[in-house]
């Protein structure tokens, strides 16, 4: 099972449960310890999504999910994350091997900013009383950091990147600014979509100021990197209190209410087969023995996190970050529009993460190059109809490409 080529980035301050919310998504043993630089080197694991399977939808009695799982209707979508080393103020000049850490996000596509909701973590990841520090606070410093470090990045050689793309003098300034920046998985897309957004599109790169370019690369990050903040330790106190007033002050970003350290706790459990819990659900049933000491835990998250938040915010991170943010939508390939099945038979066995706007064409050069040059047409298996190479995919599309035989 191949995940996609989705990347998400875990970023934060040290000690404020990066590692615990690596670990829960991915069920991977990871070290997790209360001490700064616990995880040195970027730790790369695979984390699911969960999206209703379309063969609930179609009335089948089941799948047979093979580049994913189909639990109880769910199906779980691989990407890949990874858990970067703790951000220090400063990092970007290299602080506390910051500007190290800042590169293991260099091929991030999403980013999830896990800070200590509860403000018991202090700026160096020091341990204290909750409410002595201001998560508010956190955020901007953490996204100021990772600005500041994008923006050095541009800027070390800019004047001769300018100089030579000016005196180029190609129509393509969007395409060389993106190969340029290629490193830092941006796209020719993101370039353009900068450009435009900062009035930048029309003047010479080398009449560019500071300020334009600094600005120029805010805009760019935002959209080649965009952050979901994830307000981690909502169990502890304060942290619904200033949950809430993050959400007044980043009215333009996602926020995910999050007890990493629950999630962990019901993926566990789980697994030892002591509960039934599915990733995501807002609730679990006990169905093996548990001490007293795991049941009071069990019933504090069901009732202080799962009925207050409607679960853990653990899957709801992951599948905020990819569908709402980047704006992905699931399609299921088949070879047989009738019975929904590959050629071998199987039902509905893969589904694949495309972005929003993706062609019937595009997605069959993304199944394989040679069935993208030989697209005739599709079929939409839930209508039977026949489809254009310029049909817009849809969210749920079931779809079988008709291609020349070569
Ligand atoms: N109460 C509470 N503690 C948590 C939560 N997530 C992590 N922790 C604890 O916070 C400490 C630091 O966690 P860790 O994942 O190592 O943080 P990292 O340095 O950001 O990777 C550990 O003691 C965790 O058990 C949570 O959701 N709630
Ligand atoms: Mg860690």
């Amino acid at each position: 099972m191949e995940p996609s080529n989705i990347l998400i980035g875990i970023v934060g301050k040290t000690n404020v449960g990066k590692s615990t919310f690596f670990a829960a998504a991915t069920e991977t043993t990871v070290e997790i310890g209360n001490r700064p630089f616990v995880t040195i080197d970027p730790n790369i694991g695979v984390a699911y999504l969960r999206k209703r399977c379309v063969h609930v939808e179609l009335g089948l009695e089941k799948c047979d999910a093979s580049n994913s799982i189909c639990l109880m209707g769910w199906r779980f979508i691989p990407v890949k994350v990874m858990d970067v080393a703790g951000l220090v103020p400063g990092a970007h000049q290299g602080r506390g091997l910051g500007n190290r850490f800042l590169d293991n996000l260099r091929r991030a596509d999403v980013l999830l900013l896990i800070v200590d909701a509860s403000g018991s973590t202090d700026p160096e990841g020091v341990p204290v009383k909750p409410g002595t520090y201001d998560p508010v606070t956190e955020v901007k410093q953490i996204i100021y950091e990772i600005d500041e470090w994008m923006y050095s990045i541009i800027e070390k050689d800019w004047d001769k990147v300018a100089r030579t793309i000016d005196a180029s003098k190609t129509l393509d300034i969007a395409g060389a600014l993106a190969q340029r920046l290629s490193g830092l998985s941006i796209t020719k897309p993101h370039v353009a979509e900068a450009l435009e957004k900062t009035g930048l599109i029309d003047k010479k790169l080398t009449n560019w100021t500071k300020e334009e370019l600094r600005e120029f690369m805010q805009v760019l990050r935002k959209i080649s990197k965009p952050i979901v903040i994830i307000a981690n330790k909502i169990d502890l106190p304060k942290a619904d209190e200033n949950y809430e007033r993050m959400k007044i002050e980043f009215p333009d970003y996602k926020i995910i209410p999050t007890s990493a350290a629950a999630e962990l706790l019901l993926r566990k459990l789980a697994k030892e087969g002591k509960i039934k819990y599915i990733p995501g659900d807002d609730s679990f049933e006990i169905v093996g023995e548990l001490d007293s000491k795991t049941t009071r835990v069990l019933e504090m998250i069901k009732k202080n996190i799962l009925k207050k938040y409607g679960g853990t915010g653990v899957q709801q991170a992951l599948n905020t970050a990819v569908f709402d943010v980047l704006e992905m939508i699931t399609v299921y390939p088949v070879d047989d529009p009738n019975k929904f099945t590959d050629k071998q038979g199987r039902v509905l066995p893969d589904v694949i993460l495309v972005r929003k706007g993706t062609t019937a064409r595009e997605l069959a050069y993304k199944i394989h190059t040679d069935l993208g040059k030989s697209f005739i047409y599709a079929v939409n298996a839930k209508t039977k109809q026949r489809i254009g190479e310029n049909y817009l995919l849809q969210d749920g599309d079931v779809i079988k490409i008709v291609a020349a035989k070569r």
